[in-house]
């Protein structure tokens, strides 16, 4: 198994959403034991503490978008912070909740741009998080990300996208309630999208085989974004926006198994775990053991599955 240099950026972001708690996360994690877990397989762990936002404007949320400043300031340190760490190992993020994606997402293009490669991204959840500022009726931008780094317009005061990443290089599995306007700006995209009923009907191994041999022909980089509601909520309750019919611990384990067996994984997000939610740490928990599976963790070796 080839080691890892494995860099943990904790990102306590809570301005996402109204609902408080994800600012937890980092340090939820780390009680769960992921450095530990990491090190146990052969990796080397650098923990950078948390970070937080750039300067921003007091926000004065007196509009729809919760927190719009403030998630600037998430979203400029972020990209940074990804793109440096990219230098030197593979960027695990703990939030925080999902509008931290803007942040670690952009900065991963702009790594890989340099880097003259182009960047995927697996998008792992309940929902499509492809709105604008414009388009959610929530106002709460842990809904936007991806809307953001495939360069939607909408994100006016953001730091400006320098290298969207291309529709046909987002692939989205686990898909159960997608707003309106998001289906309808999805029908126009090229972005792959597997609702849970695919899956139900397919498994989950297909899709995800399929996407990982066009990662490795086009000798991409793969940003893997993990949001908590992917699993279902009465494995992994401790999120604020539950969805019942999400993806079992197994379906999520295999995903990270495989992942971890094509060797393109470059960078990746745990998002949405709202310790104040949590029963006895059990989702942190599981948000560890996944991402030590997509490390590596296995019971048995198998041959390995060859994506070019
Ligand atoms: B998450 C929602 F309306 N679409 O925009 C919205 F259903 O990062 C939910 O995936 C967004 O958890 C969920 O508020 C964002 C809602
Ligand atoms: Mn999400
Ligand atoms: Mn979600
Ligand atoms: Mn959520």
């Amino acid at each position: 198994m080839t080691s890892q240099h494995c860099i943990l950026i904790g990102a306590p972001v809570d301005s996402g959403k109204r609902r408080a708690g994800c600012l937890m996360g980092p340090d939820a994690f780390r009680t769960a034991g992921l450095a530990a877990a990491l090190e146990s397989l052969g990796h080397t762990v650098e923990d950078l503490g948390n970070l937080t936002p750039a300067p921003y404007a007091p926000d004065s949320n007196d509009g729809l978008v919760f927190a719009r400043n403030e998630t600037i300031g998430w979203t400029s340190r972020l990209a940074q912070a990804a793109e440096g760490a990219l230098e030197g190992g593979l960027p695990v993020f703990l939030g925080g909740d999902h509008s931290l994606s803007l942040g670690s997402v952009a900065g991963a293009a702009n790594y890989a741009a340099k880097a003259g490669r182009p960047l995927f991204v697996l998008w792992l959840d309940a929902h499509t998080d492809f709105h604008t500022p414009d388009t959610s009726d929530s106002g709460n931008l842990h809904g936007t990300p991806v809307g953001y780094f495939t360069g939607r317009n909408g994100f006016e005061g953001f730091p400006e996208v320098a290298n969207p990443v291309p529709q046909e290089n987002v692939c989205m599995i686990g898909l159960r309630s997608v707003d309106a306007q998001e289906r309808l700006a999805l029908e126009g995209s090229s972005i792959r999208t597997h609702d849970m009923r695919h899956i139900d009907e397919n498994g989950i191994a297909g899709p995800l085989n399929r996407f990982l041999e066009q990662v490795a022909q086009a000798n991409g980089m793969l940003h893997v974004s993990l949001d908590v509601d992917f699993l279902d909520p009465s494995v992994a309750p401790a999120v604020g926006t539950t969805v019942p019919g999400g993806a079992t611990v197994r379906e999520a384990h295999l995903v990270c198994e495989i992942l971890h067996d094509s060797g393109l994984m470059t960078s990746l997000d745990l998002v949405e775990l709202n310790p104040f939610l949590d029963e006895r740490g059990r989702t942190a928990h599981l948000m560890v053991d996944l991402c030590a599976s997509a490390l590596g963790r296995r019971v048995f070796d198998r041959p390995t599955r060859s994506y070019q």
